[in-house]
């Protein structure tokens, strides 16, 4: 494998509106993330990924773009941008943006224009159909975000067009040369510009199965998911890499592709030596127990599931590439609250058992992306009624549920857990008011556990799950132990014994073991030889004694071994 010059960082994702408001609107902003960069430095971060901050009419929450050579005036200028670019390089930090080029918002101006004129250039530009009021829709295919793939065209009651997201983000049709070369145009615009790459919003989707057709009805509402589809489209990794050749690999760029149901073959071709792009997300814990239902129906994922996926990812790129390791983002619940069995965030072990799930995911090789709060443990949040809830996708969920004939607080309990507000509350800097995010009135609602959940407390406190992060991250760029913690091939270690995690992370001179014991009992373990150091621990002490190391429940360690 081709050694990169970002295999070693760690990243770190932003959520613009959620990170900190410096003019009192309540939304967060580019001064905001300018005036946090020396706390990224002091955290150890070496790349950040922005997600949208262009200009948009925010009805995805900046994923509809109106003008991609804009910022939005709420999230700040373009000077701002430029600076922001400029002085994270000074920090040795790159920036990458969010890419959302599977769609654009209603009020970009080419999309206008396709109103304007169905007919015309830009009416290539999407997927517009003739259509008369009545009639069955080109097929049945159901919006990530509730109701048919089809709307109405704005302005023509005897046109539709297509949008897998909201109807205010319509597809572009990458089928249409023009349509590509604007957005290649446009990706080297900000190359230019100094910025180092892009996460790749949604792009599986950009390749559509055609003629568009029926799929078998997966719910009440006759729909089909969208996954049906992706199924059976071919060609995706043409459009992949004829973009790439065109932009990307001209500048060396970090790419990282939100990457949903791609086949076990293609995964080189995504992120081998000469894949389309950098490293993709690994979702293979985030889809953990999602059936077609919906969010209602979702269990909640055990340690050895959480345990077995992740093995399952490690095992399949060990000789392709680099996957980004993740416990969220901003479409998805807070890691800790999802992944930690119920009630131990709250319960005696609440602080060790974050900081053992931050662990346990962290040291797996590839690139271990936090999301922003993530480092001090943020956790769900929680609302009485749907009328609380922002988020697009939980509104339609709880729709979902009451249509599967779920009682008001039943539904309201599923969107609890997954709705993405969960992520998106604000950044808890300090016990002031709103968290210290911002002086005026915050654009969601605070999580009300800032006073007791926030950076300034955990920062001088030496057992902070902050500070653990730190200690996580130093490790990672410690020199002495980078072949082994960058580039180590991960071994399973007693994979069968229940609720524990535990994995060597060797290279030719070190061996590594990582061990987290995810359960509310003390566990005995054997070891495999002579430790020659604890490199970590989240607990104070470490017991070993006759070859057998003797974990506290959720304790988390990582020993070095003798080779
Ligand atoms: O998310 C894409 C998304 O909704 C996935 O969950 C989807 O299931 C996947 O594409 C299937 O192939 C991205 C953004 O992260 C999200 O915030 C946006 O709402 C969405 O795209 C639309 O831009
Ligand atoms: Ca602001």
């Amino acid at each position: 494998m081709e050694r990169k010059w970002w295999h070693g960082l760690t990243a770190y994702q932003i959520y613009p509106k959620s990170f900190l408001d410096t003019n009192g609107d309540g939304i967060g902003d580019l001064r905001g993330i300018i005036s946090k960069l020396d706390y990224l430095q002091e955290l150890g971060v070496g790349l950040v990924w922005l997600s949208p901050v262009y200009a948009s009419p925010l009805a995805d929450q900046g994923y509809d773009i109106s003008d991609y050579y804009r910022i939005d005036p709420r999230f700040g200028t373009m000077d701002d941008m430029d600076e922001l670019l400029r002085e994270a390089k000074r920090r040795d930090i790159a920036i990458v943006m969010d890419l959302v080029v599977n769609h654009c918002s209603d009020e970009h101006k080419w999309f206008r224009e396709a109103c304007r004129n169905p007919e015309g250039k830009y009416g290539r530009f999407f997927y517009i159909r003739k259509h008369q009021r009545g009639e069955p829709m080109p097929c049945n295919w159901r919006s990530y975000f509730g109701g048919s793939v089809w709307s109405e065209l704005p302005g023509h009651d005897d046109y539709i067009y297509l949008h897998l997201f909201h109807r205010k983000q319509p597809d572009l049709n990458w089928e249409n040369p023009e349509v590509r070369r604007e957005i290649y145009s446009m990706i080297n615009w900000w190359l230019d510009k100094g910025l180092a790459g892009f996460r790749i919003d949604a792009i599986i989707n950009i390749k559509k199965a055609l003629p568009f057709r029926d799929y078998p009805a997966d719910r009440e509402d006759g729909l089909s998911s969208v996954d049906n589809m992706l199924f059976e489209a071919r060609g995706v990794l043409d459009f992949l890499n004829e973009m790439a050749d065109e932009t990307f690999r001209k500048y060396d760029a970090f790419t990282v592709g939100e990457v949903f149901n791609e086949k076990p073959e293609e995964l080189p071709l995504f992120i081998g030596d000469k894949g389309c792009f950098s490293t993709m997300f690994d979702f293979g814990e985030t889809v953990l127990n999602q059936g077609s239902e919906g969010w209602y129906a979702q269990k909640h994922v055990t340690p050895e599931q959480y345990k077995a996926a992740c093995f399952e990812s490690q095992r399949k790129t060990r000789d392709t590439g680099f996957l980004c390791n993740i416990i969220e983002n901003h479409d998805e619940p807070r890691g800790v609250s999802r992944y930690l069995p119920e009630g131990t965030c709250a319960g005696a072990y609440g602080v060790a058992a974050k900081k053992l799930l931050g662990g346990v995911n962290f040291m797996l090789r590839g690139l271990p992306f936090l999301y922003q709060g993530q480092e001090i443990g943020m956790e769900n949040t929680h609302c009485a009624s749907i009328e609380e809830v922002d988020d697009i996708s939980a509104r339609d969920q709880y729709r979902v549920a009451l249509d599967a004939g779920l009682s008001p607080d039943e539904a309201m309990e599923s969107v609890n857990r997954f709705s993405r507000d969960n992520a998106r509350t604000p950044f808890q800097w300090d016990a002031s008011a709103n968290a210290g995010f911002s002086a005026g009135t915050p654009w969601l609602r605070v999580n009300p556990n800032y006073r007791e959940i926030n950076l300034d407390a955990q920062r001088g406190d030496p057992d902070s799950v902050w500070n653990f992060y730190r200690a996580l991250i130093a490790l990672r760029k410690n020199p002495a132990f980078r072949e082994a913690v960058v580039y180590g091939q991960t071994t399973p270690y007693l994979p069968e014994l229940a609720n524990v995690m535990a994995y060597f992370r060797r290279s030719d001179a070190q061996t590594l073991l990582v061990v987290g014991n995810c359960q509310d009992t003390a566990q005995k373990i054997p070891l495999p030889g002579t430790v020659k150091q604890v490199l970590l621990n989240n607990l104070r002490e470490c017991v070993m004694e006759h070859g057998t190391l003797s974990v506290r429940p959720w304790q988390f360690v990582i020993l070095e071994m003798d080779a």
